[in-house]
């Protein structure tokens, strides 16, 4: 994998910010462009432009013929069995919101369990805390190792026959853990229930296919893969999908409209009510071409290189705080850290003086906030535009933060 190659793709980063060569530390937060995805939407726009499943119009079959051609490319990227599985959202928090409201709010109720772990995004809480709450089920937690893991034992200890559901983060974005989807389907499966993947901080970064994994839903992101923003995914078990309900209903998604009652159409388009966001899905079709192109495992192997010098450069950074797993190996791309008392707002704002952008806040993870004692953390994420270089100006510029709030550390 030629990362200056790589580099030359995306526009945004031949730039400077604040006087320094930008250096975009960034990426779990939303990726950026590849010159090849920027030129694709422009290119339907320019030529292509239309609704889609409705015009018998050239430009309408050929915007319908590119956006189920998205959605072709975009299960053999997950190596789905059929596009059929997958659905076109939003992004990751709608993909998961609509499993939680067109599944598991009819088919919970009293006495169910929904397990997931603390250290979800709130995306992948939230909906859950609100469907158990709706039908009565009860919301139960797999507790966090201190290095950031889950162990399987904790998993089979918490998941029972009662357990309808379970949901967990493929990769957390704050603690980069890898967790062992395939593992826990197995005994979630044992036990009856279904696994529901949020795979928003995995499918841009590592090969995932849904058949190995067993999973029964997965959500993802297109805006942290190279894609655009405003497109998502769900992909789910043919079975699951047809017993779903739509979330939206209107234009689109019907079969036969009645006065008094309609029937919907086929998933996945009985999931895509309204206009659906057509340029989106095209430009996450061009974002996987790009990905494919290059490969999910080189993606992968450059990830975890990254991950490990930035792992090892960090430790040589007095008084940072590293979060998550030690080794590279069981971490996506990123490292989450606090530089002694220093707020990480503060630490950020002086990176960003002098062109390193990286994230700080609670990265919509409140209750890990409290497991890990802090208000905040900082984070630096990778992806293949990255580079050693980068690694150096981060681990440079936090030097000059400690200098520069030098009080405040330890
Ligand atoms: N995390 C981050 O900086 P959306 O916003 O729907 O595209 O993705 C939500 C989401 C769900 N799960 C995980 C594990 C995520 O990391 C995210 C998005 C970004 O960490 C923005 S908060």
């Amino acid at each position: 994998m030629n990362v200056v190659e790589i580099r030359k793709d995306f526009p945004i980063l031949q730039q400077t910010v604040n006087g320094h060569p930008l250096v975009y530390l960034d990426s779990a937060a939303t990726s950026q462009k590849p010159r090849q995805v920027i030129e694709v939407l422009c290119r339907y726009y320019e030529t292509d432009n239309a609704n889609v499943h409705r015009g018998v119009h050239t430009l309408g079959t050929r915007a319908t013929e590119a956006y189920e051609l998205a959605r072709e490319k975009v299960a053999r990227f997950i190596n789905a069995p059929s596009p059929l599985q997958v659905v076109f959202t939003r992004g990751t928090t709608e993909s998961l919101n609509m499993v939680a409201y067109g599944w598991a709010r009819r088919k919970l109720g009293p006495g169910d369990e929904i397990v997931t772990t603390p250290a979800e995004h709130h995306s992948n809480l939230i909906p859950w805390q609100q469907a158990a709450r709706a039908t009565g089920a009860t919301l139960k937690y797999v507790p966090l190792q201190p290095d950031g893991t889950i162990s399987l034992e904790d998993v089979r200890a918490a998941v029972t026959p009662r357990t309808k559901l379970m949901a967990i983060a493929h990769v957390s974005n704050v603690l980069g853990t890898i967790h062992p989807v395939r593992e826990i389907a197995e005994i979630v499966h044992q036990a009856g229930g279904i696994l529901v993947v949020d795979g928003a901080q995995s499918v841009p970064h590592l090969p995932v296919d849904v058949q190995a994994l067993d999973c029964d839903f997965l959500a993802f992101s297109g805006h942290k893969m190279c894609g655009p923003t405003g497109i998502g995914v769900l992909y789910g078990k043919k079975r699951l999908l047809d017993e779903m309900e739509p979330t939206y209903f209107g234009g689109e998604m019907i079969d036969v409209v009645e006065l008094y009652e309609s029937t919907w159409k086929e998933t996945p388009w009985k999931f895509e009510g309204g206009t659906p966001i057509i340029a989106g899905a095209i430009g996450l079709g061009a974002a996987v071409d790009y990905l494919s192109q290059i490969g999910m495992q080189e993606i992968r192997n450059h990830d975890l290189r990254i991950t490990a010098y930035a792992l090892e450069r960090l430790r040589e950074v007095e008084d940072l705080a590293i979060y998550g797993p030690a080794e590279a190996e069981r971490r996506g791309g990123l490292v989450t850290f606090n530089l002694g008392q220093i707020h990480p707002h503060d630490v950020s704002t002086v990176l960003d003086a002098q062109g390193v952008a990286i994230r700080a806040g609670h990265h919509c993870a409140q209750p890990l906030m409290r497991i890990l004692n802090v208000p905040a953390t900082a984070r630096a994420s990778f992806y293949l535009y990255n580079t050693e270089e980068d690694i150096d100006a981060l681990v440079r510029a936090l030097r000059s933060a400690k200098e520069f709030f030098g009080h405040a550390v330890g």
